[in-house]
């Protein structure tokens, strides 16, 4: 008994030694230690020993216990020490290592234009007015002299919604809606911005979904020298006061006289190119003085009260200032592109 039990410490022992992990080490512990273990096992054929034998042996079984289990305690301890090293190791952190930069956001350069505009806007006494993007054919073209088969519609190609609904082609209704409200007592000193949407092909300048700024003021004595006035201040503040602008007689159905406004092209600097098509100009503006037909539908008496209008594209504007060549850049949503111009 006394050989078996020397027996088996070596080889627990060894095994204790060689376990390489702690499931390892608790299958030799319940192995040689666990109630049908080895060394119970011995334990339990004690009675078959002489008196004498018995507390020997008994002790021999006991010391080769201690030792065992004092084994595997110390093997416990430098396998756990060994997995927190190995875990410290895998999830060690290096502080030196750069962080990751989180993204700040920005207006969009079309947001900016257009408060940069607005904000002109309201220090000269205007008003910001707002419209719906789906609008009624009444306000979109009739409250604007714009009869049903009128040939002018075909100027502004629309999305129909039903034969009474569209989505709106100008910020033109917003006018006519205002006028409304006022029930015929000026003045009325808006400016209305918005997204308005046509059946036009896209390409460098011109897109299906664009935005609009509309400015409208009626009061009494309005004349065509205070609305020349007006955008000559807009167009110094927008692009500064060596730009040259130009007015040409135009037609709108809902102003007369009417003219639209060109800027000098700066992506080519007059020499033409793509952006201005080879004509060194860009239209960035329709106006005129309001007609007294839609001055009468809204509620206004035209031998009283007069007033001009206009209505402008900021895609446009923001081209010609920031020199980007095609509109899309405005819509596809490439923040390296966007970025360019958070700070503007
Ligand atoms: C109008 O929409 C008139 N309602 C403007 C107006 C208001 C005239 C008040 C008189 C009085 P027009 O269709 O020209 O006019 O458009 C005005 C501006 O919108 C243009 O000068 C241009 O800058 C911009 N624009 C027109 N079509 C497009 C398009 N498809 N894509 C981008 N911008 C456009």
């Amino acid at each position: 008994m006394k050989e078996r039990l020397q027996t088996l410490k070596q080889e627990a022992l060894d095994q204790v030694n060689s376990a390489s992990d702690q499931r390892a080490l608790q299958d030799v512990k319940v192995y040689y230690l666990g109630k049908k273990g080895q060394i119970t096992d011995v334990l339990k054929g004690m009675g078959k020993l002489s008196k004498e034998e018995r507390p020997v042996v008994g002790q021999l079984a006991n010391e080769v216990r201690d030792e065992i289990t004092e084994a595997i305690e110390t093997k416990q301890q430098t396998l756990e020490k060994q997995a927190i090293e190995k875990q410290l190791q895998e999830e060690a952190v290096d502080v030196t290592l750069p962080g990751k930069p989180s993204q700040i956001g920005g207006s969009h350069l079309l947001m900016s234009v257009i408060r940069d505009i607005e904000d002109l806007f309201t220090s000269m006494g205007y008003q910001v007015a707002e419209g719906p993007e789906v609008e009624t054919d009444y306000y979109n073209f009739e409250a604007l002299n714009l009869p049903k088969g009128h040939p002018a519609r075909d100027m502004q190609d629309s999305f129909y919604i039903t034969e009474e609904l569209l989505m709106r082609t100008h910020t033109s209704p917003v006018q006519a809606r205002t006028m409304n409200k006022h029930e015929g007592k000026g003045p009325v000193k808006i400016i209305c911005p918005g997204k308005v949407y046509r059946r036009d092909t896209d390409d460098a300048t011109h897109s299906h979904q664009f935005t609009q700024i509309e400015g409208l003021y009626v009061d009494e004595n309005i004349r065509m020298s205070d609305l020349k006035g007006t955008l000559n201040v807009l167009a110094k503040h927008l692009f500064g006061e060596d730009r040259e602008i130009r007015l040409r007689p135009s037609f709108f159905p809902f102003t007369e006289p009417s003219v639209e406004m060109d800027i000098s092209c700066k992506v080519c600097g007059g020499d033409g190119c793509s952006v201005c098509k080879k004509t060194g100009w860009i239209e960035i503006l329709g106006a005129g003085l309001v007609h007294p037909n839609v001055l009468e539908m809204a509620g206004f008496d035209s031998n009283k009260y007069s007033g001009f209008a206009f209505g402008m594209g900021p895609e446009r504007i923001a081209m010609l200032k920031y020199g980007i060549e095609d509109i899309r850049h405005f819509y596809t949503n490439d923040v390296r592109f966007l970025k360019q111009f958070h700070r503007v």
